[in-house]
């Protein structure tokens, strides 16, 4: 750092330095604190072991243990082929027409995606995923596809596990290279909660597909088809497979809700594999889809479109298994499921009870039940080190057919009332809900809208206020901000308009837009943000970076202060990361292959006066100590 002190002088480049120079010049010996990796990863240490985890409080009962061991396999054997060289070799549409072909119910597992963003908050981190990953690609080669990324998981990774979400895509690919990579799309509002311009869309399929997202589900949260178009039409020309979705809402076995019956899916599922989609995904949020309703809709499905459907539901009500196999015996030729220790509730329903279940029947599975009872074990390791985000739903809620809330949305729906000290009234929360939708003109209730009518309802319980108190015109009312988005049409139109008489209270003479909220928007700068978010990160950023600060423009800032303070944390073991390194252990923290830090937490030192603690450390057999400020 000398020699390039001395070079780098202006004075020095302008050759105007006498033999005095040295001696004159002290800044010559302010040496850049170059703060290494280590040190880095030892101030987020100390960091969490003075301050805890924003948010999270370390279970009493919590003992850091080893991290959770994966199957045993062979690592050497390269992964058999699967789903995935088959995709490549054939193509979207010829792909899509082998899907068609086979007899055995394909199964996707949803594990690294739906499961935990409905049982977890969305809080497992990517390294608990690697971690199972070799294992998995080796003996789970029948799978049909992994959903591993999207909905949810794009904002919390950033937000809360702070890692790049775009990290995760490239390291499970590295490791996953023979099954299909399935994302969820949330169609112009892409992987955020509100509408983005088309070339931001455009740009983040281009960028997923080339990351590896072999399949895209996409959807509209007011299940609107021209909010659609541009997200399907970029996952075409990516050459991805592009699986458009009908989202399932009401009941149509039900005479008394005709808004959506069966009429109306099948004309929406019509529509899309007319606009091209290599599959239809009955995309069931809220797990209303009862096992006779699954069997008429899948059955109708099949005799009106030729593209392969492909059924998502969740098990709030605990009855969702037997409408996958309801549905697997008219046809059906793709289910999601989630292995057995990451599913039920408001998870997907067990694959593990899926494939015993279709055992020695026409549509028995290819996948080995031996190998998902190992995956699961693994899991429900990982499970109990994230028990800070588990829910207090112990058991099904057949209630959720008066509600029709969806599995992701229930949990946040409750802290959120929790927050507001609502707790003890979230009966009532549930009740306003449902009485929201109706007030709303039934809506189809999927993220983004999903969270529009939990604002809606919660707002009503934390008022006191009815539904009928809404349209009141002597009540002066100051509606959530998100209840005004939605009724000046930012997130699209639903079937049906909205109820004029509301929308006129709500928008107090202001216009709404009709037209596709994508339509009237300029154009993202991309190379700005590229620029801006080099700035952030203090290294040169990419294209993925960009996206990332467009999408989520005050969260991606924190991130990349995150990474400079505290270099990239996600190579962190998940017990370190969340509670602190246990102090009578050695803890291995593998920062690249082959380099590996041991950490040994010696002792917290009492706070100086300045309310600084030092955190003592042994590093490699080195003693290190770091200073945090106590702010508990
Ligand atoms: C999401 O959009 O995150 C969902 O999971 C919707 O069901
Ligand atoms: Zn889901």
């Amino acid at each position: 750092p000398f020699l390039l002190n001395v070079i780098d002088h202006p004075a020095f480049l302008d050759g105007r330095c006498t033999t005095r120079f040295i001696d004159e010049t002290p800044e010559l010996f302010r040496f850049p604190i170059r703060q290494d990796r280590a040190t880095k990863l030892l101030t987020f240490a100390a960091e969490v072991t003075v301050n805890g985890f924003p948010g999270v409080t370390r279970p009493a009962n919590f003992v850091n243990q080893a991290e959770p061991a994966p199957p045993v396999h062979d690592h050497v054997a390269a992964p058999p082929e699967g789903s995935r060289q088959l995709f490549k070799k054939l193509g979207a549409e010829a792909f899509s027409r082998w899907i068609r072909d086979q007899t055995p119910l394909l199964l996707t597992d949803t594990t690294f995606r739906d499961a935990h963003q409905s049982l977890l908050a969305t809080r497992v981190r990517t390294r608990d995923m690697l971690r199972v990953a070799d294992a998995y690609a080796r003996i789970c080669p029948k799978m049909f596809s992994i959903e591993m990324w999207g909905g949810a998981t794009f904002d919390t990774s950033m937000r809360f596990l702070k890692e790049d979400p775009w990290e995760r895509l490239n390291q499970l690919r590295e490791r996953i290279p023979n099954i299909l990579f399935q994302m969820l799309l949330r169609g112009s509002n892409a992987v955020g909660y509100t509408s983005y311009p088309d070339n931001v869309v455009r740009s983040f399929v281009k960028e997923a597909a080339a990351g590896g997202i072999d399949l895209f589900r996409v959807f509209d949260a007011l299940n609107w088809i021209p909010n659609m178009e541009v997200a399907l039409e970029a996952v075409r020309e990516a050459g991805a497979l592009c699986e458009a979705s009908i989202c399932y809402t009401g009941d149509i076995l039900d005479p008394k809700r005709p808004k959506y019956d069966l009429g109306y899916y099948v004309r929406m599922a019509k529509e899309l594999e007319k606009r091209g989609a290599n599959l239809i995904a009955i995309k069931d949020m809220s797990g209303l889809c009862k096992p006779l309703a699954a069997e008429r809709l899948v059955k109708a499905l099949r005799e009106e479109v030729g593209v392969p459907i492909h059924f998502h539901t969740h098990d709030i009500g605990g009855a969702q298994a037997a409408s996958i196999l309801k549905g697997a015996e008219m046809g059906l030729d793709v289910a999601d499921g989630a292995v057995a220790s990451m599913a039920g509730l408001t998870s997907q329903p067990s694959l593990n009870a899926i494939v015993e279940a279709l055992k020695f029947s026409p549509r028995e599975t290819e996948v080995d039940s031996a190998a998902l009872i190992e995956v699961s074990r693994y899991w429900e390791q990982v499970r109990a080190l994230y028990t800070p985000f588990e829910t207090d739903l112990r058991a099904p809620s057949a209630e959720v057919y008066a509600y029709e809330m969806p599995g992701g949305q229930y949990t946040n729906l409750f802290q959120q009332a929790k927050a507001l000290g609502l707790a003890s009234r979230w009966p009532e929360v549930c009740k306003a809900y449902a009485d929201v939708n109706i007030l709303f003109g039934d809506i189809v209730k999927v993220t983004p809208t999903s969270k529009v009518v939990g604002d809606m309802a919660l707002f009503l319980v934390a008022n006191n206020l009815t539904p009928s108190d809404t349209l009141d015109p002597e009540r002066e009312l100051a509606f959530p901000e998100s209840v005004v988005e939605l009724f000046e049409g930012r997130l699209g139109q639903p079937p049906g308009g909205f109820p004029p008489a509301l929308q006129e209270r709500v928008l107090k003479g202001r216009p709404a837009i009709t037209d596709r909220p994508g339509a009237g928007m300029p154009p993202a700068d991309l190379d700005g943000a590229r620029t801006k978010a080099a700035e952030l990160l203090g290294r040169p950023a990419s294209d993925r970076d960009a996206l990332s600060l467009i999408l989520y423009p005050r969260v991606f800032p924190e991130l990349a202060a995150h990474e400079r303070s505290y270099a990239d944390t996600s190579m962190l073991p998940t017990p370190i990361f969340f509670y602190g390194p246990d102090p009578a252990a050695e803890n291995l923290v593998e920062i690249e292959p082959g380099k590996t830090l041991i950490v040994k937490l010696l002792a917290v030192g009492e706070p100086h006066s300045d309310g600084k603690r030092t955190v003592f450390f042994e590093l490699n057999g080195q003693p290190r100590e770091v200073e945090v400020a106590d702010r508990s």
